[in-house]
């Protein structure tokens, strides 16, 4: 008798740690949002970040290509996203696109705060029929783009194909990331732009989420990711 309360006891302790180490996880996880509203003379862009969301977007960035570019974002690495953004797109797309790049790259940098508890790094190959495209990414604090995108096209419907290697560059710039964009395959600018995207949210995806055995702490040898 007096085993098996031991036994029911150290049982009950298992369960108590188990629920504080979940609280303690939906805790962190709970904060990892958050709020970027910018204003230019060229644009006025508000962002909202939940990094450890379920995949609900709600965008108009007044460039109908990026919007259809961020809903992946938002639906492949199961953030919430929400983006408004006013720019001068009457004279062309480059202000717009490059500042979305900027406000997203703020927010998650903002949501990633210290960067404690997460995977750091992530990698995906994502395929669109012909096109096949691999994002390798490190949340480093280290700003760094090597793109490798051969796209044919000058431009997919009035988006300027130009402008995919200029969202990135904003937005590592303003996240801290080191990014590398590596087109395996492909012939459809469409395919391999869209196909990079859903690389990139799944890159993101792993990169951001929580490593239970990292018990919180930040996951670099030097004890911290600068982010600024
Ligand atoms: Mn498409």
């Amino acid at each position: 008798m007096a085993y098996q309360a031991k036994l029911f006891m150290l049982m009950q302790v298992i369960a108590l740690m188990e629920c504080k180490l979940q609280f303690k996880q939906s805790k962190m996880s709970s904060s990892r949002q958050a709020e970027i509203k910018r204003k230019t003379n060229e644009t006025d862009i508000s962002i909202f970040l939940n990094i450890d969301g379920n995949g609900i977007s709600e965008i108009d960035t007044g460039i109908p290509f990026l919007d259809h570019m961020l809903h992946q974002i938002s639906s492949h690495g199961l953030f919430d996203l929400k983006i408004r953004a006013i720019g001068d797109t009457h004279i062309d797309d480059h202000h717009t696109n490059e500042d979305v790049g900027i406000a997203l790259g703020k927010a998650f940098t903002k949501a990633l705060g210290e960067r404690k508890g997460i995977n750091r790094f992530g990698h995906f190959f994502a395929p669109l029929d012909e096109a096949l495209v691999q994002v390798t990414l490190d949340c480093s604090g280290r700003p760094h783009l090597s793109y490798d995108l051969k796209l044919k096209a000058p431009r997919i419907g009035n988006y300027d194909t130009e402008l995919v290697r200029e969202f990135f560059i904003a937005f590592v710039n303003n996240s801290g990331i080191t990014l590398h964009i590596n087109q395996i395959q492909g012939t459809n600018s469409h395919h391999i732009v869209e196909a990079c995207f859903k690389a990139f949210s799944r890159a993101m995806r792993m990169a951001s989420e929580i490593d239970i055995r990292r018990s919180g702490t930040i996951p670099s040898s030097k004890g911290m990711l600068e982010s600024d």
